[in-house]
């Protein structure tokens, strides 16, 4: 059963955003697409997400969820167990980890240091941190942009899902044993000559981060981040391995198919900086409309942060942050994570007056993975258009669009 809500900040703001509804624009792959306003936006389409979430269900996943916070206006849907064993249903309220969303709470406390003059973008990564790296040429930027060339070690650690995961599950790495695994391996690309996603590159932030501030990345994300927007229910506890509160508990799969793994409890030790702040939907909203509203960064570098490499037809990787194309002619900004138990998205449009955090509690699995995808579609686009060019339109972008994380191996 899916149980929705919809708060009206304003009794004719739904009717606003749907007759203000501009038509899809057809723009070239792989470039963003015009800025639209939350106000000029489709309404999101409350039975679509319903939708989604029923079919992320019968794909595997315990539970789904999304809200949608539309300036003033607030969605909430979930659906099925936050807990298999109790049978407590999924709220969206309930914690969650958000993997490489942390990725860009990284980058705002990097950028916040560009702004202070303690950290220059195109400076190499070993002037701050003398002898780390094996290529004096890989700079900040580099590294922000997954364009170091530096190894994902997660590749050989998660070959095999659930005996991967179990070895790590209690393990409390430093930054140093992390980036010792992924230089083990060479360079996959010369530096800053090819998009890699690799989360080694948000491990050196991390270390970047505690060299030149002096304090651990906790603190710099309390002090920077979580208190100034008030997000009481976000949290950076490594390497305690429970969720303090009410939160969903994630269930990972078997490669070979079986009962699920629950994988609530671990250190994330194995991502840190790279992936192991704690959040709910609400904060996660919070954070990405302050971000893009410029609460955060000097209007410079939330440029900085919007300059893209591409990913694929429909996505980019700024610093720290994704852009994905939806099939409306719209672009969204945010993250994507993946952690063992844990799909989330969490998107905002390019004024942050729309945010969207979608969570469903399982990973390793790929069918879910996509499906969820489409809550941003839902939530951003409105109504599917029923015309066949519109058809065909959406029908491509589902067969382009993948995540990419996990290049080298199916992690998805
Ligand atoms: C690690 C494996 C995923 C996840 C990862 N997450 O790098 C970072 C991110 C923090 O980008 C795991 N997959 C799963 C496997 C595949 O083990 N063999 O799906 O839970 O969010």
């Amino acid at each position: 059963m899916v149980s929705g809500t919809v708060g009206m900040g304003t009794a004719l703001g739904a009717v606003l955003v749907s007759l203000l509804a501009a038509p899809a624009q057809a723009a070239p792959a792989g470039t963003e697409q015009a800025s639209v306003a939350a106000g000029e936006l489709a309404a999101p389409d409350d039975a679509g997400l319903r939708e989604v979430l029923l079919t992320a269900l019968a794909q595997g996943a315990p539970g789904a969820m999304v809200r949608v916070d539309d300036n003033g206006t607030v969605h909430r849907l979930s659906a099925g167990d936050a807990d298999r064993v109790t049978g407590r249903a999924l709220t969206t309220s309930d914690l969650f980890r958000v993997g490489s969303v942390s990725k860009t709470f990284t980058a705002v406390v990097l950028l916040q240091l560009v702004d202070e003059g303690k950290l220059k973008l195109d400076t190499s990564v070993n002037s701050y941190l003398p002898g780390l790296l094996p290529d004096d040429r890989i700079t900040v930027r580099h590294l922000m942009s997954h364009r170091s060339g530096l190894y994902d070690y997660t590749n050989d650690m998660f070959a095999q899902t659930v005996p991967g995961f179990e070895a790590v599950r209690n393990k409390v790495f430093s930054y140093q044993d992390l980036v010792n695994l992924s230089l083990a391996k060479p360079l996959t690309n010369a530096p800053g000559a090819a998009y890699s996603y690799s989360n080694t590159n948000f491990v050196v932030a991390g270390m970047l981060i505690e060299k030149l501030t002096g304090q651990s990345v906790a603190a710099e994300y309390q002090q920077r981040i979580f208190t100034p927007l008030n997000l009481t229910s976000t949290s950076y506890v490594h390497p305690n391995t429970a969720i303090a509160g009410r939160h969903a508990n994630g269930y990972l799969p078997p490669d070979e198919g079986g009962a699920l793994v629950d994988s609530t409890e671990q250190t994330v030790s194995w991502a840190q900086s790279a992936g192991a702040i704690i959040s709910s939907t609400l904060d996660l909203n919070t954070f990405f409309s302050a971000l893009l509203a410029g609460q955060l960064t000097s209007a410079a570098q939330l440029a900085q942060m919007q300059q893209w490499t591409p990913v694929n037809s429909t996505q980019g990787y700024g610093l720290g942050l994704r852009r994905r194309d939806l099939s409306c002619g719209v672009s969204v900004y945010g993250h994507t994570g993946t952690v063992q138990g844990y799909y989330t998205y969490a998107f905002t449009s390019k004024d942050g007056k729309r945010s969207v955090t979608a969570l469903a509690n399982t990973s390793n699995n790929a069918n879910v993975l996509t499906t969820m995808g489409r809550t941003l579609e839902s939530a951003f686009c409105g109504k599917p258009q029923t015309t066949a060019a519109a058809r065909s339109t959406v029908a491509v972008e589902q067969v382009e669009r993948y995540e990419d994380i996990a290049p080298d191996i199916a992690r998805d």
